[in-house]
């Protein structure tokens, strides 16, 4: 056993990606590369989220307002900044668009190079940091087509079939890396004494049934009537739990694991649901379709929806194959009478 431990450990992330990437060619160094410094960044806003408490300026808010209308917490911040700095030194990536930026950040120094684009959501989730509850960062890698001369990188606004590697960072009790390359979903738990992200489970799974719903039900009177009927049948009918945590990593994780479904409707307020697209629903579509799952606007897959902006979004039904079918499958009936 002590072999299989060592063997383990030793199974880095970067090791790992290489490993799968031995078929892929000239992408394999890149891809490993980019994950690694996915990692690092990893590390950093990590040893952040566990020490914000005792440090000055991290906790709480900025006082401004970011391109979502939101309020910009200094997390939010330090995390956006973490993720620039990490891929500025690695020379292959010429552009970021996050959540936290109304428009792409360019490296030029890296854009003759650099044909990769990171899309990401540097802290998701950041109510939950005040409150010392799970986080998440998410994160989606795209080649870059052609050059981006208006500077509105037009060419990122295509399906999120396109990704060449996506997944996310869950800041819980430990800190999990989860990512797909195309080539399955794979874990790596981060060992902070050895400052190493582990592999922890490989080929991941989901149920293609399970127990889990996920939403906020607060939003009930605001979503269309398919949604309410659906939430009435599972109301009705044993063998589902509820569980929402409000951040969207540490739900979808505990889908992947167990099973079930995530929602985040349309509402009268947001009548295309609040989740982006480009850095939060198609890089979690393109890992659950890699384990197995489905993701879906409620009529469309995730993953063939061409986006009309950067910040576009869209509602997201999201995890195993059978309960995001029985959704769609309200959806599809309420039309039929519609
Ligand atoms: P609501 C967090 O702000 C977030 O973007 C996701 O992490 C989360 O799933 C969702 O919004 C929660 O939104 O409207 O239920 O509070």
């Amino acid at each position: 056993d002590h072999e299989r431990a060592l063997d383990r450990d030793c199974t880095t992330l970067s090791r790992h990606v290489l490993e799968q990437l031995n078929s892929f060619g000239g992408d394999a160094q890149d891809l490993s590369a980019l994950m690694n410094r996915i990692a690092l960044a990893g590390k950093l806003i990590s040893r952040r989220l566990c020490r914000a408490g005792l440090m000055a300026d991290t906790l709480g808010f900025t006082g401004e307002t970011n391109v979502q209308g939101e309020s910009v917490k200094r997390m939010d911040l330090y995390a956006n900044q973490v993720f620039i700095s990490a891929f500025k030194q690695s020379g292959l990536v010429c552009r970021l668009a996050s959540e936290e930026m109304e428009h792409p950040y360019y490296i030029p120094e890296n854009c003759p190079i650099g044909r990769y684009t990171l899309l990401y959501d540097p802290i998701d989730g950041s109510s939950n940091v005040d409150i010392n509850l799970n986080v998440g960062s998410i994160f989606s890698i795209r080649q870059q087509e052609g050059i981006d001369e208006t500077g509105e990188a037009l060419d990122l606004l295509q399906p999120g079939r396109k990704q060449l590697a996506a997944g996310y960072i869950l800041y819980g009790p430990s800190t999990l890396l989860v990512y797909s390359i195309g080539k399955g979903v794979h874990a790596f738990i981060l060992d902070p004494s050895l400052g190493e992200f582990v592999l922890f489970a490989e080929d991941i799974t989901i149920p293609t049934h399970g127990p889990v719903y996920s939403v906020n039900e607060g939003n009930f009177w605001q979503w269309e009537e398919s949604y309410r009927d659906y939430i009435r049948y599972v109301h009705r009918h044993e063998g589902y739990t509820g569980r929402y945590s409000g951040a969207l990593v540490g739900d979808i994780h505990r889908i992947l694991f167990q099973g079930g479904v995530f929602l985040y409707p349309g509402t009268t307020k947001d009548p295309l649901g609040k989740l982006r697209l480009l850095y939060e629903s198609a890089p979690l579509a393109f890992l659950m379709e890699q384990a197995g799952g489905r993701a879906s606007t409620g009529t469309q897959d995730i993953m063939d929806v061409v986006p009309e902006k950067l910040h576009a979004r869209t509602p997201l039904v999201i995890g195993s194959k059978d309960n995001v079918a029985l959704v769609e499958s309200f959806i599809g009936e309420r039309a039929r009478q519609d």
